[in-house]
């Protein structure tokens, strides 16, 4: 014997466990939501200079291996993930092929001489004192603002290899 009330109660509680579900389905689902970015700055560039470098430390918070697949920017015509190597005693770059993972549960640190984020055909040079917005665009499509400083030199205590 169901009386309207319990009838009613019963549709209320069923619609609150999916609301619930779906909450934290989404959360798991949204990759930029587990990733965690610290000590961000960009590299303040001379006057005339059309690229510049920028860095950080990602961590992966969450359960899911995740990726950077792309980086956008309105501060210059394109931005790449590059790294930085030595071959016959000059450093050299070149972009991340198939993209910077970050493992669940992993940190991977941005720094001068390894990883950076390459700002290519700047509009502007960088000046120390601002700050710079780079998006980081994940596999899963979801996308991570970042907002640095501008610096002329790394920050102390971080950002080195
Ligand atoms: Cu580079």
């Amino acid at each position: 014997m169901y009386s309207p009330i319990f009838r009613a109660l019963t549709r209320y509680i069923s619609v609150g466990s999916l609301a619930l579900l779906a909450c934290i389905t989404g959360a798991s689902a949204d990759g930029s939501k587990s990733l965690q970015v610290s000590g961000a700055w960009l590299r303040a560039t001379p006057p005339g200079s059309t690229v510049a470098a920028g860095y950080f430390t990602l961590h992966n918070a969450g359960q899911r291996d995740l990726k950077i697949v792309g980086v956008e920017t309105k501060l210059a015509k394109s931005a790449e993930i590059h790294q930085s190597f030595t071959r016959n005693g000059n450093e050299e770059m070149r972009p991340v092929e198939g993209g910077l993972a970050v493992k669940a549960g992993q940190s991977v640190r941005l720094a001068p001489g390894g990883y950076h984020v390459m700002l290519m055909g700047l509009d502007h040079p960088l000046v120390a004192g601002g700050t710079g917005t780079v998006t980081l665009v994940l596999d899963d499509g979801t996308r991570l603002e970042v907002t640095a400083p501008i610096r002329s030199e790394a920050p102390p205590g971080g950002s080195t290899p």
